[in-house]
């Protein structure tokens, strides 16, 4: 009989898969393990995959035990990878991301826009949403916050104001995690293993010895793995995503977060328009007519910016 689940982490041969809420290792089963061979991604953290259960001790001797068998992968919504040295091949950290989740401080580190542009800008072109949390609220007045978000949130962008200390806004981004799949991203020190453990303490006291997600000195792991939320969903760890997110290309890294930028900058008159300082320029024109708001304009000449 054949069930369904989400590949949760890899080790060796061997991937364990999430069957409504039971994890258990699992084999790839004969042209499966081909396909594996010839695309070392062929498999990753937050597949769709069937599954048939092995009879107990079926899957091998010892502990490389596998209690099922992989028998086929769903397409995938979205893929989060990065270039390997290999063949030019993609090294795909994870699957089926739904939302990618940029952290940010409210001080130490200082907040920045441009950060969070490009962040979106990552996500957007992988398919997936993103979300924006702007963490250590309780060092900042909320109205400086505010000012610094305005432009975010009049794109439309969804922005969550957290403090893993005073534990503000969890509940809401507690909300947005559950029953999807997220990544979360951002620079060191900006509070991301604190919000998670904040998050679900449960955590914490399951894990004994290794503390989840206080990944201090992780950049030596590679391997990724999804944790199941107490609600439903996954918060995935995928090691290498700092490293996407945070150094991606500036230009195009614009495209698609000012949509409205965009079709407006169809209308202008040159067609390598700036939008800073050229006559006939439709986007400065709309500026002026209240049709794109004077905050994400400033934002997107803060992006384009090329000194
Ligand atoms: N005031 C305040 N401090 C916080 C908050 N969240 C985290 N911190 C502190 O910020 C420091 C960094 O927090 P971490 O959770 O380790 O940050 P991280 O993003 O996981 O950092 P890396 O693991 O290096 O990527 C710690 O000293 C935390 O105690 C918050 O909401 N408010
Ligand atoms: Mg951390
Ligand atoms: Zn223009």
């Amino acid at each position: 009989m054949s069930e369904y689940g989400i590949v949760t982490r890899n080790d060796g041969p061997r991937f364990w898969v999430d069957v409504a809420g039971e994890e258990f290792p699992c084999v790839l089963r004969g042209r499966l393990k081909k396909e594996q061979l010839r695309e070392s991604s062929f498999l990753a953290v937050g597949d769709r995959v069937e599954v048939e259960r092995l009879p107990e001790g079926g899957g091998g001797a010892g502990s490389d035990r596998a209690a099922g068998a992989i028998t086929a992968r769903a397409p995938r919504r979205t893929e989060l990878s990065r270039p390997t040295s290999f063949r030019g091949q993609v090294h795909v950290m994870a699957a089926n991301v739904d939302q990618m989740v940029h952290v940010q401080a409210a001080a130490q580190p200082a907040f920045q826009l441009r950060l969070a542009y490009r962040f979106l800008a990552t996500a957007r072109r992988g398919g997936m949403e993103g979300l924006v949390v702007v963490n250590k609220c309780d060092l900042q007045p909320e109205a400086v916050i505010q000012s610094w978000i305005d432009p975010l949130v009049a794109g439309g962008v969804p922005v969550v104001l957290t403090s893993a200390v005073d534990g503000r806004g969890l509940d809401e981004l507690r909300r947005l995690l559950t029953g999807r799949i997220s990544v979360l991203a951002g620079k060191s020190g900006v509070g991301k293993s604190s919000l998670v453990n904040a998050l679900y303490p449960e955590w914490q006291a399951r894990t004994t010895g290794v503390s989840l997600w206080n990944n201090k000195g992780r950049h030596t792991t590679t391997s990724s793995r999804l944790y199941p939320l107490p609600g439903g969903g996954y918060l995935a760890d995928t090691p290498g995503i700092r490293e996407l997110a945070l150094f991606d290309d500036d230009q195009e890294a614009v495209s698609g977060v000012f949509n409205e930028i965009e079709e407006a900058a169809a209308s202008c008159r040159f067609r390598d328009c700036t939008h800073s300082h050229e006559p006939g320029c439709a986007v400065k024109a709309a500026v002026a007519r209240g049709d794109i708001s004077q905050d994400r304009y400033d934002s997107f000449l803060l992006l384009t910016k090329t000194t």
